[in-house]
């Protein structure tokens, strides 16, 4: 066996490692005999080099055996979905019980926003009680009684990417295909799934803003996954702008509460059916469409959201009446200053301005204002006449009001003629 140093030199040098070096590297950064620097080396080897196909599935095989794997007793196909992060996106709170309630089984392990994307952990921690912090044995307790859970990743699932990843951010890694889709569907991989449907970001709001770009990872990890055994599927979405109206945690809770009960944004409704669709077709269930639109018609979906957040320790009346979420002291509207149609909406921007107003984290240790928000009332498209409401921002610490309003003011293009419209789905892949 080659020792760490050697297997650095190995793929500064563009060779290829074997799935008992990569376990052997991994194994000694956890238990501590490999110093961080020798990770830290590695990791910018494989930033420059890349890997190839097989040493890819061999690095997120050695990354899951770096920790547990969940244990499910559930009957049932398992199937998760996993979003690379945008601005607006809430769809897993209203995704993950639609689906479940038409049978799959959803044991969803999600994260914690920061910077200007959110965090589904966050969100639903505005909903009084909610709780995402559990063991396995209570992970798996809850998925076999209700069929679906949202929490976050537990301390024994893939130690090594928690390792790697604060190592990434802090010697200019991260942006590496391979160090990415490894790091995401280590964890995705590690609850066992059947299938796995991927939300691939493309736009200003996202980490990938090019489709080429967006492309590449979605291969990747759909590769990756397949190399696996697992079916999976990636969609290519347009996160040009923010996805829905709200942006924020405890109003993009309603948000997505208002899909379930029929009433969801169309851009919204429409990612939420066709992801939803993708699970059950990769699940193995036939009729897919029409199942996710009854289970969405007869409220079944909502039900199950209800029955989740009491399971999580969460007041399920939130469904019946979302008003009583949490929400913000403060209101502050923005006006068009002359007629015309939206062109654009910057996302990133969007995003940003929310982080400012206290809805997301400048770094991980920054707590969240869940009431804190954005609302916007004109979407890319809208015909706007001077004076009219753009959008709205919720806020109970004024001081970075200003600067958010600006830089939402700065969000919104408005042009004499209405834009082309652009297809929310850009493409599938896998
Ligand atoms: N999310 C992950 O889980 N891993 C990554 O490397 C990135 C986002 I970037």
């Amino acid at each position: 066996m080659r020792s760490a140093s050697e297997l650095i030199r190995h793929k500064r040098d563009g060779g290829v490692l074997e799935l008992d070096e990569i376990r052997y590297f991994l194994s000694g950064v956890v238990d501590g005999s490999i110093p961080r620097y020798q990770a830290a080396a590695l990791l910018m080897a494989i930033f420059f080099r890349g890997m190839a196909d097989r040493e890819l599935a061999d690095l997120t095989t050695a990354m899951i055996d770096s920790g547990e794997r969940l244990e499910i007793g559930s009957s049932g196909p398992k199937v998760d979905k996993h979003s690379t992060g945008g601005v607006g996106d809430k769809v897993s709170l209203c995704l993950a019980p639609l689906v479940a309630a038409c049978g799959v089984v959803v044991p969803m392990m999600s994260g914690r926003g920061l910077g200007h994307t959110g965090g589904t952990l966050d969100k639903l921690e505005s909903i009084p009680g909610f709780r995402t912090s559990f063991g396995a044995a209570e992970f798996a307790r809850l998925v076999e009684t209700n069929g679906v859970v949202i929490a976050g990743q537990s301390e024994s699932v893939v130690p090594a990417d928690r390792i790697l990843y604060a190592l990434r951010d802090t010697t200019a890694t991260v942006a590496s295909v391979p160090l990415i889709s490894s790091s995401i569907m280590s964890k995705k991989l590690a609850e066992r799934l059947d299938a796995l449907v991927l939300d691939v970001k493309v736009g200003t709001g996202a980490f990938m803003e090019s489709v080429d770009r967006a492309r590449v990872l979605a291969r990747t990890m759909v590769g990756i996954g397949e190399s696996h055994g697992v079916r999976t599927t990636a969609f290519l979405t347009s996160m040009d702008q923010p996805l829905g109206y709200e942006v924020g945690n405890a109003n993009e809770v309603a948000e997505a509460i208002s899909v379930l009960r029929g009433g969801g944004p169309p851009d919204l409704t429409e990612l939420v059916t066709v992801l939803g669709g993708a699970m059950l077709e990769a699940a193995g269930l036939d009729l897919a469409g029409a199942r996710i639109r009854s289970a969405l018609d007869s409220g079944a979906g909502l039900d199950l959201m209800r029955r989740m957040i009491e399971a999580q320790g969460g007041d399920g009346s939130v469904v019946d009446r979302p008003e009583t979420l949490p929400a913000a002291a403060r209101a502050r509207r923005l006006r068009a200053e002359r007629d015309g149609y939206v062109a654009s909406i910057d996302a990133r921007r969007i995003g940003v301005a929310a982080m400012q107003l206290g809805a997301g984290r400048r770094t991980m240790t920054d707590t969240v204002d869940h009431a804190a928000g954005i609302t916007m009332s004109a979407k890319v498209g809208s015909a706007v006449a001077r004076g009219d409401v753009l959008a709205t921002l919720r806020f109970n610490d004024a001081r970075n009001v200003e600067a958010a309003a600006a830089r939402v003011s700065r969000a919104y293009t408005l042009a004499g003629r209405p834009p082309e419209e652009r297809p929310l789905i850009l493409e599938e892949v896998g």
